[in-house]
């Protein structure tokens, strides 16, 4: 029993929950599930997550599916004290929760990362859905500008943000000198050990996409 990350290493849907468990100190387990080989659609898999995607989490006889919800459990369940990834103040703990409730309602639904690598997406047929990402990150651009972090020092909105972010820059080549504040927000986000240290910068995780992203400059 315990915690088992159901993972595979270059998505940054799962780096969003790996992070978390990593700034929690918390122990886990993890199966990968790997998507190039279609691991996914397999029965045994489908018993944990009925929409067979990735991550998923095990804690016991709890089974949490989509990222941003795996992030809130572990924050609700072992976040206490020191390690609480909520701010302690009303006034961040509402900035906090209103950009994951953004995140959720008007970035997430722009993603086009996933039809450009995976979807046979070229730059022209993704046109009007890259100007409304463009847009839409123009917004948080603007939130984080004289900011080192969503929300004071670091906060879960942070850690739910940062993935997103990190893929229109490494995968979709955002370029960096037009997004000043996002591009600042993600280095230092890298240089987090809890993100630093985790396997989707090594062998066979970003590494993965990133071959299969090269010479694609869909955000450039
Ligand atoms: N909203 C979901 C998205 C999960 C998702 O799209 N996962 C991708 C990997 S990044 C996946 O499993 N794709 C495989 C598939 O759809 O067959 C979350 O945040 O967990």
């Amino acid at each position: 029993m315990g915690i088992t990350l159901y993972t595979f290493y270059p998505s940054d849907n799962c780096l969003r929950a790996e992070t978390v468990l990593r700034e929690l100190e918390l122990q886990y387990e993890v199966e990968i599930v790997d998507l190039m080989k279609g691991h996914q659609k397999q029965d045994i898999y489908g018993s944990v997550n009925l929409r067979k995607q990735v991550p998923s989490l095990k804690d016991d006889d709890a089974v949490i599916t989509e990222s941003v919800a795996c992030v809130m459990y572990l924050q609700q369940v072992y976040g206490v004290g020191k390690k609480s990834l909520l701010p302690a103040s009303k006034k961040e703990l509402g900035e906090c929760l209103s950009y994951i409730a953004q995140f959720h309602e008007k970035l997430n639904p722009n993603a086009i990362a996933g039809t450009a690598l995976f979807g046979g997406g070229t730059k022209e047929s993704l046109a009007p859905r890259i100007a409304k990402l463009k847009q839409e990150l123009t917004v948080w651009e603007k939130i984080l500008d004289g900011k080192d972090f969503l929300v004071g020092d670091i906060s879960l909105a942070d850690f739910v943000l940062f993935p997103f972010f990190n893929t229109q820059f490494l995968l979709l080549k955002l370029p960096p000198e037009e997004y000043p504040n996002l591009f600042r927000f993600v280095s230092e986000m890298r240089e987090r050990p809890s993100v630093k240290e985790c396997r989707y910068w090594g062998e066979g995780g970003y590494e993965v996409f990133a071959a299969l992203a090269k010479g694609v400059e869909f955000l450039a």
